[in-house]
């Protein structure tokens, strides 16, 4: 009898032979790590695995792993993994895109792939900079930011990807950051594991371009005080002792709290498998940008049909009713006339 059990696999496996050429110090390369270690525990095989991305620094992830790989065209990464996962359901797809890549040119084809719940798992390194073509602003990136491309600071509103997402019905939403590999792995295991689309957003240094982008709320001694763990069934509490926590007003607007004024029964009780996604997205909210307490972890896990096995069904049945369909007969039929 074959054995069809999943070989065990070593980090090693799962790393590719091809020279890594992101800046040195650049935080993908925590990232791919986190990746490469976390894939021997997904119990998974090489060849059922496959990494699409757009164009970018962060696009270059695919041939770094030892897996299917394609590298494809700027922003449609999600267009093509959309028809990669639905007409091979037994693949794991996943897409790597960057803030430009997927907020810019690829913004129509990332909500749609999101509002659709086909079955990728979209990885968002977030540097806030257009990083390959040497540190252009992004949609991303704050207000007023100088770059080559807003010489006088940028006037655009930046997009807040996880509000972007929710708005978008993702069915996964969650963020993690390069500093943290534990929270990296285990994020995109849930990622993984979800049935749909799910979104992770990465907080990644761009250490060239936009270095220290993320550093007042990721710095060491910063992330007590600025990262707020969304922590599924528990009170959202943050700080060194947990001394401050999230609370809802009389307007039901998401406020930061001193716990020993309000108590803990007045603190919001995470629930990541609500099904009406406006209280994620009052969190999403919650912080202006990367330099106050912002929520970090899953900020929603909901189930609902995937795209990929509705289409399925749907063919099942139209071939129950309407016998194997016949594409020439199919094209000769119905709206066609003759030029004479
Ligand atoms: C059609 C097209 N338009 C523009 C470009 C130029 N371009 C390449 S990568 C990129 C943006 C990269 O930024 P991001 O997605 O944030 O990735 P990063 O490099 O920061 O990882 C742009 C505008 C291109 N390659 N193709
Ligand atoms: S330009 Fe920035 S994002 Fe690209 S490899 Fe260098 S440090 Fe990383």
């Amino acid at each position: 009898m074959t054995d069809v059990s999943v070989p065990t696999t070593t980090k090693k496996d799962w790393s590719s032979d091809q020279e890594v050429r992101w800046c040195p110090g650049c935080g993908d390369y925590s990232i791919l790590t986190a990746m490469q270690m976390l894939m021997p525990d997904l119990g998974v095989r090489r060849e059922s695995t496959v990494f699409v991305s757009g164009i970018g620094c962060a696009a270059r992830f695919p041939y770094y792993m030892n897996t299917y790989g394609v590298h494809s065209i700027h922003g449609r990464a999600p267009a093509l993994a959309t028809g990669l996962a639905i007409s091979r359901p037994d693949l794991d797809v996943w897409v790597i895109t960057g803030d430009g890549d997927s907020l810019s040119i690829g913004g129509n084809h990332l909500i749609h792939a999101l509002r659709r719940n086909v079955n990728i798992t979209i990885l968002m390194f977030n540097n806030q900079i257009y990083g390959l073509t040497k540190g252009q602003y992004s949609p991303t990136s704050e207000v007023g930011k100088v770059t080559k491309s807003t010489p006088f600071g940028s006037l655009d509103t930046p997009f807040n990807p996880i509000s972007l997402a929710l708005g978008a019905e993702a069915s996964f939403v969650a963020r993690t950051h390069d500093m943290d590999r534990k929270h990296m792995m285990e994020t995109f295991r849930r990622a993984h594991d979800h049935q749909g689309s799910a979104f992770v957003e990465i907080y990644q240094n761009c250490n060239v371009f936009n270095d220290g982008a993320f550093d007042q709320v990721l710095a060491k001694d910063a992330r007590p005080t600025n990262l707020i763990p969304l922590v599924h069934g528990q009170p959202l509490r943050f700080g060194r002792e947990g001394e401050r926590g999230v609370a809802l007003d009389d307007q039901g607007r998401a406020r930061l709290v001193d716990v020993a004024e309000v108590g803990e029964d007045a603190l919001v009780v995470h629930d990541e498998a609500r099904e009406d996604p406006s209280l994620a997205f009052t969190l999403s909210r919650l912080a202006g940008g990367p330099y106050e307490p912002t929520p970090i972890g899953v900020f929603r896990a909901v189930g609902r049909p995937e795209f990929g096995s509705e289409i399925g069904r749907q063919l099942l049945d139209a071939q129950e009713r309407q016998g194997p369909g016949d594409l020439a007969a199919l094209l000769r039929s119905g709206s066609t006339w003759t030029v004479e």
